[in-house]
């Protein structure tokens, strides 16, 4: 279910932006004539038709749609009127026009095709903006002109005058409700988050079935473990299962990383599970992480970070030289750069015999900073995806065992931020413990969206997210309910009403006026009774196997 109680306002605010560009258009009709000047004719239908097929891709995308209809109503009725004036019709309406078509439809494509919808609602509203500002200047220009060649103010200029303050009102007011209803995620990548034990490995499981089977999946994972290491494989887990076994929880020192990715018709996904027994690292500070960054580069990039320093400190210009002399054509150098590319300073400093000026070793200077800058930084990115993990753990085992919390957390804040989707799970146990006379699963509970309401704080309102609470099983009895029944919707509701006991809780829902946020619940229980039964139930019973109940939805939620 959609957490929000804001559909109503949306529908009226989309209402109300509707009716006021109606009333915008009905006073602004004299001024779209024919013989405007031919630059306003040509950026306007430009803006105006860039804007109409951009919003035929948001109206694909579900948390995109309002924003689009919003788009498509208003600026339709903008177009007729322009097109009834023949301010469209010139020649120069027509290729703005045309550009604008062949520019928005691109837009749209691409968003479409590569699950980008973030770009395409931050270009529709700097273009609303664009048409604001434009109309502004342009009725204000024709307004001025009139107003400078009367001398008095008759009854029918207090009239002009009056509505000229009206139209410009209300196109203020419908291009400030289009920017604010204007909204778009990158929905390509989903990240999964959940503490210890909330059931992770099993819901990993359940939706690498589909993805191989609906999404032409493949999967990735990177896993430190030090006896673990091929029980956390997804292939193991499977086969465990296969063997009627549960998967292993994490060990303290375990992490396991996943990423499945595949296609949903032709739109790329993606979905990241970050399993770890440890802790749980719960300040997603954007402090602390550029700290622990800098604090990793100075343990992975040692060397780099030591030159850099050193160059920098470097007082005088033979200083300088006599630095890069030591290290400019050595293997160390190669060693610390790596790949990059230095062959300029290598000119440079390549022959011994060579004369330098003072300014060429400065400039050497700051090409090599520049060089070790890129290299440092490159740490970043690799901690965005797997394989740039697995090959810092390739080069630097030691360190990196050592520095495992660290590495979680700086690589699961980069999720955050570049994710779209993001999926919190709550651990059905807390429910099940809810009304327990020690309140522990309530007061895990109040801690838990604590969390999860800071990270939504914090990584803002352009991504959905949706909370999971997952093992329902275990306090629904869901043997007679199907998934998609209203049954089933029922006890979403009553989980949430529950939850909305939860003060933190409360925060979130409040978010949810700005942000897209869902509740589910689900099962996967390995354990389950099947629904139907069958000849075969007896097998059916002796094997475990995974019976996933509305984990659909998340699918739903995710691609
Ligand atoms: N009854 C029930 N138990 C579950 C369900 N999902 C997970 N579990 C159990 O919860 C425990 C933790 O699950 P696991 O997937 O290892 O959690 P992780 O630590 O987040 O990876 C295991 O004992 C699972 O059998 C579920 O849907 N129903
Ligand atoms: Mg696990």
């Amino acid at each position: 279910m959609k957490i929000s109680n804001n559909l109503v306002l949306e529908v009226v605010l989309v209402l109300v932006g509707v009716l006021l560009s109606i009333i915008f258009l009905d006073i602004s009709e004299l001024y779209w004539k024919s013989d405007s000047h031919w630059l306003i004719q040509l950026i306007l239908s430009f803006i105006v038709s860039s804007l109409i097929f951009g919003a035929i891709g948001m109206v694909l995308e579900r948390n995109s749609r309002t924003g689009g209809i919003f788009l498509l109503a208003v600026f339709l009725s903008i177009t007729y009127v322009l097109y009834e004036r023949g301010f469209l019709l010139s020649i120069y309406g027509i290729y703005g026009f045309i550009l604008g078509m062949l520019e928005g439809g691109y837009l749209s494509f691409y968003s479409y095709f590569n699950n980008r919808f973030d770009n395409l609602a931050i270009y529709s509203r700097r273009f609303v903006t664009y048409f604001c500002v434009l109309t502004l200047l342009y009725l204000a220009f024709i307004n001025l002109e009139y107003f400078q060649e009367i001398s008095q103010f008759s009854a029918s200029d207090t009239d002009k005058l009056f509505k000229t303050i009206i139209m410009v009102g209300s196109l203020v007011a419908f291009s400030f409700l289009l920017r604010a209803t204007i909204r778009g995620i990158r929905a390509y990548d989903v990240f999964i988050y959940g503490p210890s034990g909330s059931g992770k490995s099993l819901l990993l499981l359940a939706i690498y079935k589909q993805f191989i089977s609906f999404y032409s999946g493949k999967r990735n994972e990177f896993i430190l473990s030090e006896g673990n290491k091929e029980d956390l494989k997804i292939e193991s887990m499977l086969i465990a299962l296969e063997n009627g076994e549960l998967p292993k929880s994490n060990l303290r020192t375990d992490l396991a990383m996943y990423k499945l990715s595949g296609k949903n018709r032709l739109k790329p996904v993606g979905i990241t599970f970050v399993d770890y027994g440890g802790e749980h690292t719960d300040n997603f500070d954007k402090v602390r992480y550029k700290e622990t960054i800098e604090g990793l580069r100075k343990l992975f990039y040692s060397d780099a970070s030591y030159l850099k320093k050193i160059l920098e400190n470097a007082g005088t210009t033979s200083e300088v030289d006599e630095i890069l002399r030591q290290y400019v054509g050595t293997p160390k150098l190669n060693k610390i750069l790596g790949d990059t590319d230095a062959s300029e300073i290598k000119k440079m400093y390549g022959n011994d015999n060579t004369r330098r000026t003072e300014k060429d070793i400065t400039k050497s200077k700051k090409s090599l900073i520049s060089l070790l800058n890129k290299k440092l930084d490159g740490l970043e990115k690799k901690l965005g995806d797997l394989d740039g993990i697995q090959d810092l753990q390739d080069y630097h085992q030691n360190e990196f065992a050592e520095y495992v919390d660290k590495i979680i957390f700086a690589c699961v804040y980069k999720r955050f931020e570049s994710a779209g989707k993001i999926i919190f799970l709550v651990d059905g146990d807390y429910v099940v413990d809810f009304h327990n006379e020690n309140n522990n699963g309530k007061n895990h509970l109040i801690k838990l969206f604590s969390n999860y309401s800071d990270i939504i704080n914090k990584f803002g309102n352009e991504k959905s997210y949706a909370i999971v609470v997952t093992k329902t099983d275990k306090f629904e009895n869901l043997s007679n309910i199907l998934e998609n029944s209203t049954e089933a919707k029922a006890i979403e509701h009553k989980v949430y009403d529950m939850f909305c006991e939860i003060p933190t809780f409360k925060e979130i829902v409040h978010m949810s006026n700005r942000t897209p946020i869902y509740l589910y619940t689900v099962s996967v229980d390995a354990t389950m009774e099947p629904h139907i039964k069958d000849e075969d139930t007896e097998m059916q019973q002796k094997s475990l196997k995974i019976y996933p109940w509305r984990v659909g939805e998340i699918e739903k939620f995710s691609f």
